[in-house]
């Protein structure tokens, strides 16, 4: 963990009203982050060193930096946004509120990617009967300050092994009973010989803003973001399905369109019993829902991708 507060400050004394968001340099938060961003129609171009890259067309650069530094970039000032796990800004506020200082970022928006989960997990071998187990073991974590919360709200006394990384060889090296550590798939605990036992925390990637009110041209960027951001993550599983089908038909085929408000109904020339339907579904049209679809007197089904919307 380091200290941006002093570094960073010397980006933020430019004059022009453009906005900085934070986005992790490298790792897993990266890429997404940056398809969110092109989705949202940023075009950016970076310098050589990489640290910062120029929105060319709209007033907002982005600063390429560890995810851990993010938190405390933004409830600086130094950035205005910030794209980052909940599991990072979780352990920072309360590791804030240890100190009695109270963090002061504001979550904007929870985003669709970074998923993942803090979990307890076990040796392949040993028992696990629910969390009384817990009492007297070792714990090894990267999170010591969510799972010192978790620990007390359960009333459970039990050890945290504070470690910097390489949490799921701890126990093999006899430096711990038990692991508290993100999993997304589960292999890299499977590849230890773990077995996850208990969540602690689900997580995904938020959006997080500054505290500091900001100016009108700020706002209305952040604001068309925002807007940008809803419209992107609304048509992320959304399919736009047309098809013919017979009139007497119609009740049957909505309940088979996923997640489909009020398709369109338009009359087929020169077939008064056949219609044509126009339908955005809000969730993935899978092979099984056409073939239903076929079923019920479906014809001509055609599904594609949704790329923008405005509601
Ligand atoms: O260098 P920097 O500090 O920026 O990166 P980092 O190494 O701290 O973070 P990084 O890139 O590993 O993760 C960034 C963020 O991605 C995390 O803070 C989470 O919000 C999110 N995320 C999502 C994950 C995972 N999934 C994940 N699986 N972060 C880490 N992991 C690790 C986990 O620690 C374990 O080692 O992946 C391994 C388990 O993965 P599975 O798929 O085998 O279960
Ligand atoms: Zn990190």
């Amino acid at each position: 963990m380091r200290s941006p507060a002093s570094g960073w400050a010397l980006l933020s004394v430019d004059k022009e009203p453009r906005l900085k968001l934070a986005v992790q340099k490298s790792g897993r938060l990266t890429d997404p982050s940056l398809d969110l961003l092109v989705r949202c129609g940023l075009k950016l171009s970076r310098g050589k060193d990489q640290l910062m890259g120029f929105g060319e067309n709209m007033p907002l650069d982005v600063l390429f930096v560890r995810d851990d530094d993010i938190p405390d970039l933004v409830q600086e000032d130094v950035c205005d946004l910030g794209l980052v796990g909940l599991n990072v800004l979780e352990e920072r506020r309360l590791e804030m509120a240890a100190r009695g200082a109270t963090a002061r970022f504001e979550t904007v928006r929870d985003l669709d990617f970074g998923r993942c989960r803090l979990a307890l997990a076990v040796p392949e071998g040993a028992t696990f009967d629910g969390l009384e187990s817990l009492r007297g073991k070792r714990i090894a974590t990267t999170f010591p300050f969510m799972l010192d919360q978790f620990l007390r709200r359960q009333a459970i006394a039990a050890e945290i092994v504070t470690l910097s990384g390489a949490v799921e060889i701890a126990p093999r090296l006899g430096r711990a009973d038990l692991i508290c550590d993100l999993v997304s798939s589960g292999s890299t605990l499977q590849a230890n010989h773990l077995r996850e036992v208990y969540t602690v925390l689900e997580s995904h990637a938020v959006l997080i803003r500054t505290p500091v009110i900001l100016s009108a041209i700020k706002s209305e960027w952040v604001g068309r973001l925002l807007m940008r951001i809803d419209g992107v993550e609304q048509v992320k599983e959304s399919k736009y399905i047309m098809l013919h089908a017979p009139r007497a038909a119609l009740p049957a085929i909505r309940k088979l369109l996923p997640g489909s408000e009020s398709p369109t109904i338009i009359p087929l020339e020169g077939h008064p019993e056949r219609v044509v339907v126009h339908a955005v579904c809000r969730e993935n049209v899978f092979w099984e829902t056409l073939e239903s679809l076929k079923k019920v007197g479906a014809s001509a089904v055609l599904v594609l991708p949704v790329e923008k919307m405005l509601a």
